[in-house]
């Protein structure tokens, strides 16, 4: 696409990091492809650049090198996994080798990526756009959007940079602090971009198109905008988004993009009271989405050849999938999909138990394959205190035990993937030791095809950040900075990670992360798999991965294209879904 000249009102980039974090990278971009649509209905033109395709992460890296790398990376992993000790020369000196290795890739991505943002943003300069739209994510993907701020600055001062996306959802006004972006918008972009672009129409200058913003967002007309007034930085009021207001997204471009579709079902969280979670942050209104909308929309992606499907509720409620989940039955619709499943309330009390197991076999029999499910902590006092769960153990044991008598009553597969947030706050109430115990014992009891073990993170917004003090935190204030641009690198030694200044009763970073990686080291040990996703469940499936050795292969395989920036697996992979997909779509035609 670079190359030709365009006539466009807004472009849209989509930011990546240098290397690919995860298998699902690259699936299609929902939030970019709704924004295109409300903002082409209102008038304007809108071009989407999205770099997250495989062929743009293979460009950073020289072959030879990746292949290096994954000679290496080989090496080191098969000796980690056997528990080997270190003997022999070559074996002594794989880790410099590789350390240095990665060190040279990261120089010459690094190079590559600023060329490819240096030429983007001569692209940018000549299109004939008055606004850049960035879709900005954390870590590496945050720096990218910013040196790209900066060429274009440089290049095209006249252009309006506006950052939006996830990033600035949680972290507001701190994403203005570096005087990069002049605008930032926190949660959907929809009617903001609509907005800035008709003001645009009317303005001969990035000055006063800035004043006017201002002064249209200091009035309250101008919503979900973080500006700069009179030196501080400012935060207009926050408009409610509405899940039935969302239009469907457009997909122009699907060359090295994964057919999953992400289907709005819901937004925000109906609980909306944890005291770690940035999602009620980021849409404070909880809405629910017509099912009937939902359904088609999934109709829609069916028609151009997409069946796998995510939903993006972060707390989709059992009855309204259930609703979603008639509709596809009624109108015989075959899809698979995977989702965030909530514990349910009291979910060992019979009548409740049965009612869940009944909805699960409903949800199974419409194409549900993979469920994610917050579990947090294996005790009730921190489930209680610490967390703001509003559950209880047993709740979330009894539940997971619900969905897997549904997928056997059904003789149909769904696996699940319990996540947990340890080290958390404990303020004495029990030990660290005895939160592992009842960790592990949890895990136990509910046997899910996957655990995700966190360390805690207390987000600006949420009540772990709000009230540090009395969770046991203590945050330098650096925090939030460094937090923007932190980088989760988990292969490396958690020794080798950047630090961050925070602390957690009496635990520095480090030490945080070394307990978390102690939890996820006790599982694997009790033949577990861990960090294996949702979403990642529904690639792994779709290309036949099957069970427990399936998750491990996957895991192994992917982690190894990751470390080593060689990504055959994983192309290979997104072709096999992708073919998939549109299989699962054919089934429809008929
Ligand atoms: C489904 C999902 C995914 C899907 C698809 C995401 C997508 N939208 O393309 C997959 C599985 C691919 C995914 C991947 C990742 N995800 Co995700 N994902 C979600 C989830 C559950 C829902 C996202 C969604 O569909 N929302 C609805 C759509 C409409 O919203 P949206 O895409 O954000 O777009 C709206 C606004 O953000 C805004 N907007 C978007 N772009 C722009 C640009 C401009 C200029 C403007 C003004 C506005 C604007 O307007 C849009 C329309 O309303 C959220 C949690 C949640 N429930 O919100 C996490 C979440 C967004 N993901 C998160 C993360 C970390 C990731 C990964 C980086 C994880 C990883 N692999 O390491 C990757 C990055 C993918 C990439 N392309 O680089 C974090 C973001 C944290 C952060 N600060 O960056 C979240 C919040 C989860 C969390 N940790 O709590 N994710």
């Amino acid at each position: 696409m670079l190359g030709e000249t365009l006539s466009v009102d807004l472009i849209l980039w989509n930011s990546i990091a240098k290397r690919r974090r995860s298998p699902s990278d690259t699936f299609l971009e929902n939030g970019l492809g709704m924004l295109k649509t409300y903002i082409e209905k209102q008038g304007f033109k809108v071009e989407i650049v999205d770099w997250a395709r495989s062929e743009y992460w293979k460009k950073l890296t020289p072959r030879s090198l990746s292949r290096l790398n994954r000679f290496l990376s080989e090496k080191l992993l098969s000796r980690q996994v056997s528990g080997l000790s270190i003997t022999g020369l070559l074996s002594k000196l794989i880790i410099p080798f590789f350390f240095i290795s990665q060190e040279i890739t990261l120089v010459i991505q690094k190079r590559r990526m600023n060329v490819m943002l240096q030429k983007f943003a001569e692209f940018i300069r000549d299109s004939g756009c008055q606004v850049l739209g960035i879709k900005t994510w954390y870590g590496d993907a945050y720096v990218n959007a910013i040196t790209l701020a900066n060429y274009v600055k440089m290049l095209a001062p006249e252009i309006l940079i506006v950052a939006g996306g996830p990033h600035p959802s949680i972290y507001r006004e701190a994403i203005l602090e570096n005087d990069v972006f002049d605008i930032a918008v926190t949660g959907e972009g929809e009617k903001a971009l609509t907005y800035i672009l008709a003001l645009a129409r009317h303005t001969l200058s990035k000055n006063e198109l800035k004043e006017k913003i201002v002064s249209e967002a200091s009035l309250g007309n101008l919503k979900n905008i973080v500006y700069r007034n009179d030196d501080s930085i400012k935060i207009s009021i926050l408009d409610e988004s509405d899940a039935n207001k969302k239009e469907i997204p457009t997909y122009d471009n699907v060359d090295g993009k994964t057919l999953i579709h992400v289907v709005v079902d819901s937004l925000g969280c109906q609980w909306g009271k944890c005291n770690f979670c940035v999602h009620s942050c980021i849409y404070p209104k909880h809405t629910i989405r017509n099912p009937q909308s939902v359904v088609d929309e999934i109709e829609e992606m069916i028609s151009k050849g997409i069946g796998i499907f995510r939903f993006a509720g972060s707390s989709s409620s059992l009855a309204h999938v259930q609703e979603i989940a008639r509709l596809l039955e009624k109108k015989e619709i075959s899809i698979t999909y995977s989702m965030f499943a909530l514990s349910e309330s009291r979910a060992s009390d019979q009548a409740i138990y049965s009612r869940i197991v009944e909805s699960y076999k409903l949800l199974v029999r419409s194409g549900l394959r993979a469920v994610f499910i917050g579990g947090e902590a294996g005790d009730d006092r921190i489930l209680h205190h610490m967390m703001g769960k509003g559950l209880i153990v047993d709740d979330i044991s009894a539940t997971i035990r619900a969905m897997r008598e549904a997928s056997f009553e059904e003789g149909l597969p769904l696996d699940i993937g319990l996540s947990l947030i340890y080290p958390s706050p404990t303020m004495g109430i029990i030990s660290l030791e005895e939160l592992k115990t009842a960790n592990i014992k949890l895990v136990e009891q509910t046997n899910p095809d996957s655990v995700l073990v966190n360390p805690p993170a207390p987000f600006p917004g949420v009540l772990w950040n709000k009230e540090r003090k009395q969770f046991g935190f203590e945050l330098d204030e650096s925090f939030t900075r460094e937090m923007l641009e932190y980088d989760y690198v988990l292969y490396k030694p958690t020794s080798l990670w950047p630090d961050i200044k925070m602390n957690l009763e009496g635990m520095n970073f480090k030490q945080i992360l070394e307990e978390c990686q102690s939890l996820r080291k006790s599982l694997e040990g009790r033949g577990y798999v861990t960090e294996v996703t949702d979403e990642h469940f529904l690639m792994m499936r779709a290309a036949g991965y099957k069970g427990k050795e399936g998750a491990r292969k996957f895991k192994k395989e992917s982690l190894l294209d990751i470390i080593s920036s060689d990504y055959r697996w994983i192309t290979q992979l997104e072709k096999t879904v992708n073919q998939e997909s549109r299989a699962q779509a054919l089934i429809n035609a008929r």
